[in-house]
């Protein structure tokens, strides 16, 4: 129940509903003065949560002007639902949360919003307790010694110092696989006389999604849960010219010795349902820290420039909220859609070949 002692009662936190109006919802921000506020439905269940800066990005949309007036908060809610705790979390999970949002949302067991936990009642929080033997924290009375408050603040940065160690490991893993696939890249581009990376991209995953991922999978937001069940906080994109090119990426790329393939899925020779299509590979890297080396887990995704163009064009169409999605079974058609590029990549491919024996 420590969520609870930390918690600001609904009816003292500033909310929109999911079916307010989008300027309505621009005024209150704008009169209030915060940046992001806690979306509920009418039922009182929480929804999500909505910042100016997805305000702003309907704003910059071109030919936005007809737009908003249209539009609900809900249209606007990103799909990422923001951080959200059960009441009865405790007060790690209250911490870790808290270390990327300034306030996170509480709900109780029926999902329904009951309040939300600010980054000041956290800090004030800490200055009243002493961590435990375990790191964990217990409250204790208002007039704790300046030992205890400096032991509570220690403890908190050591948490955080740990998390950046952490996500500086899975950088250090990307930039490792990127500098392999680019040395790959020129050797290849010299073999056939002609580029065939056309992007590489990188991102690690941030810590809201790996927690949403941790929760859909009912494990605990706790770094020795990510380190072991989340295999994409290191992620890599691998954008080829051809469907030939990219199994020569992904073939050179496995056959180095200090790599392992943990998983490889192929999404091109069986697509899925949709048409996505694409190869998945997750490989460890080593990567030499100061005093030790450590194997790095990286995701890599590699396709080609058309497979790239459905990928990103169908992520829209799922998630932007200026498509109406009621009613409406796309799967067939992005299938049909995507077997199309696939007959267009073949015929390039084997204009590709013919040419180049030409040319031998
Ligand atoms: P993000 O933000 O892109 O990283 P797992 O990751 O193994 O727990 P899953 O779904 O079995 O989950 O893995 P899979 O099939 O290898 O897919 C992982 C990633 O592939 C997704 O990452 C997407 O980037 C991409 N992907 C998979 N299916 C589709 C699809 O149908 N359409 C599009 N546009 N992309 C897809 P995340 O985790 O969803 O998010």
């Amino acid at each position: 129940m420590e969520a609870l002692r930390l918690m600001i009662p609904k009816k003292d936190v500033k909310v929109l509903y999911d079916v307010s109006k989008f300027a309505e919802g621009m005024g209150m921000l704008q009169a209030c003065g915060y940046t992001a506020v806690p979306v509920i439905s009418r039922e009182g269940k929480y929804v999500g949560v909505v910042s100016d800066k997805d305000f702003l990005e309907v704003y910059m949309k071109p030919n936005s002007g007809s737009l908003y007036h249209k539009l609900m908060i809900r249209d606007i809610l990103k799909k990422n639902k923001g951080k959200v705790i059960n009441v009865n979390a405790d007060i790690d999970e209250v911490l870790l949360h808290s270390m990327e949002q300034n306030f996170i949302s509480v709900v109780d067991d029926m999902d329904q919003f009951i309040g939300i936990i600010t980054r000041r009642e956290i800090i004030g929080f800490l200055k009243e307790s002493t961590p435990q033997k375990s790191g964990t924290f217990a409250i204790t009375p208002r007039e704790a010694t300046a030992e205890q408050m400096a032991l509570a603040i220690n403890e908190l940065e050591k948490k955080s110092a740990h998390m950046e160690m952490f996500f500086m490991m899975y950088e250090a893993g990307m930039k490792e696989i990127c500098s392999r696939l680019e040395i790959i890249n020129e050797l290849l581009s010299f073999r056939y006389n002609r580029e065939p990376l056309q992007q590489l991209t990188s991102r690690l995953k941030d810590s809201q999604s790996i927690m949403g991922k941790l929760a859909k999978k009912n494990l605990p937001p706790t770094i020795d849960a990510m380190r072991s069940h989340i295999f994409d906080i290191a992620g890599v994109r691998v954008i080829c010219s051809y469907v030939e090119d990219v199994y020569a990426f992904a073939e050179y790329l496995s056959q180095q010795k200090d790599l392992s393939v943990l998983v490889e899925k192929d999404y091109i020779a069986n697509p899925k349902p949709n048409g996505y299509r694409s190869l998945h590979m997750v490989v460890t890297v080593p990567v030499y820290f100061l005093e030790a080396v450590q194997l790095v887990p990286v995701e890599i995704q590699f396709r080609t420039e058309l497979m790239d163009y459905w990928a990103s064009l169908e992520h829209d169409l799922k998630y932007k909220p200026v498509y109406n999605k009621a009613d409406v079974n796309i799967t067939d058609e992005l299938y049909d859609i995507s077997e199309e590029l696939n007959h267009i990549e073949a015929r390039m491919q084997s204009l590709a070949k013919m040419l180049s024996r030409r040319e031998e």
